[in-house]
């Protein structure tokens, strides 16, 4: 096998690291990022969609590392949704057994959210919409029964600026579902399949600013409101769709960790990536500026017992919704964004070694006792 090929299929990683020979315990090449991370309990996965998962080099890397899969579009409502025929679950169902092959573990993504509501509905009457939330949560939650993990429930209902709706998101779902009744999502799904993990899933708490920060507060109020009544839920899933251009604070996000812990919710980074609009640098500099809020965070979040499993999102820079022509911010260079840890070629970059070396020298193993509010 040719030198370049075997960096790549490994992840690039070497015995001799810096100079320096790498002690036997350190993680050797065979072992990709799951199986480090089952070393401390927890997982390691990746969003993707079948159209990459089958093609090199995310093919190759998600048979060496990944033990999550995540369906970035393939399980949305509006994706499989026919205004009038049966919903079309072909993708969902090549995602299902993507993660089978793999013996990866299935995130569900996601059940109720505005942005994935189909259209047809956005002036649906209230009773309409209901049926219409309800019959897809159950028959999505049925077709999977038994095969996952975690299901994201609902998905970024929070807007800390909506001051008047005590930070609720005004959408298509509190119009019409509304938001007194997003804990009837839960019970829903709750017996619709006693066996997934429920989760509520958003962005932009894991940062120090102090827009973050606001957004912090309005979620640990609604969770707080949420066990209070007995809402079955298990997990809090942070996207971590983070930035170079925001101050992080580890202090801060293990007091927010523990702050969860305390609701009896586990937590998993679902979305992890790390956006380098802002970085003026060559591609050596933004690796190293990346890889450096990677390490800081993994640290982190791989200190606490609360937290279950992380999941990017997209596997290679090539791949990455940042970099689609329609998303993400884009460079003044006119560059890529270069927010994963492999390259577009499938190449370890500087941040799938530090990841790497959080994963190995983790030692806090996830210790969860599972809540009893379910
Ligand atoms: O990455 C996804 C992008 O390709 C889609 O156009 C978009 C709408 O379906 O969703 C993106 O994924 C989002 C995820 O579902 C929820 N959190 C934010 C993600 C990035 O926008």
């Amino acid at each position: 096998m040719l030198r370049r090929e075997f960096l790549r299929l490994t992840g690039g990683t070497c015995l001799v690291h810096a100079g320096m020979v790498v002690a036997q315990t350190q993680p050797q090449p065979e072992e990709g990022l799951d199986t480090l991370a089952r070393r401390t309990g927890r997982r390691f996965g990746f969003a993707v969609q079948p159209s990459h998962a089958d093609k090199e080099p995310v093919r190759s890397l998600l048979q060496q590392h990944a033990g999550v899969i995540t369906a970035e579009l393939a399980m949305k409502w509006n994706i499989m949704s026919n205004l009038l025929g049966a919903p079309d679950y072909r993708a969902a169902d090549q995602v299902g057994a993507l993660a089978s092959s793999l013996g990866a573990a299935l995130r569900g993504h996601t059940l109720a959210w505005h942005q994935s509501t189909p259209a047809y509905l956005t002036n649906a009457a209230p009773e309409q919409f209901v049926t219409a939330q309800t019959a897809h949560l159950q028959a999505l939650m049925q077709r999977f029964k038994g095969r996952i993990h975690t299901w994201d429930v609902l998905n970024e209902v929070i807007d800390a600026a909506a001051a008047d709706h005590q930070g609720m998101r005004q959408s298509v779902l509190s119009r019409l579902w509304g938001t007194d009744r997003y804990p009837a999502l839960f019970e829903l799904a709750r017996a619709a399949d006693p066996s997934a993990k429920l989760a509520y899933n958003d962005y932009g708490m894991e940062q120090d600013e102090p827009w973050c920060e606001a957004r912090r507060s309005v979620l640990l109020r609604m969770l707080e409101a949420w066990v209070k009544r007995g809402t079955p839920i298990d997990v809090m899933g942070l996207q971590a769709h983070l930035d170079l251009s925001r101050r992080f604070s580890a202090q801060k996000l293990l007091r927010f960790f523990n702050d969860l812990q305390a609701f009896g919710l586990s937590i998993q980074i679902t979305e992890l990536d790390v956006r380098d609009a802002s970085n003026p640098g060559g591609v050596a500099a933004r690796d190293e500026a990346v890889a450096a809020l990677y390490k800081d965070f993994m640290d982190a979040c791989l200190s606490h017992p609360a937290v279950e499993m992380v999941v990017m999102w997209n596997v290679t820079d090539g791949d990455s919704w940042i970099n689609r022509w329609n998303q993400g911010q884009r460079r003044t260079d006119g560059l890529p964004q270069r927010p994963l840890l492999f390259d577009a070629q499938g190449l370890a970059k500087p941040a799938f070694h530090t990841v790497t070396a959080s994963l190995g020298d983790a030692t806090v193993k996830f210790d969860m006792k599972k809540a009893s509010n379910g």
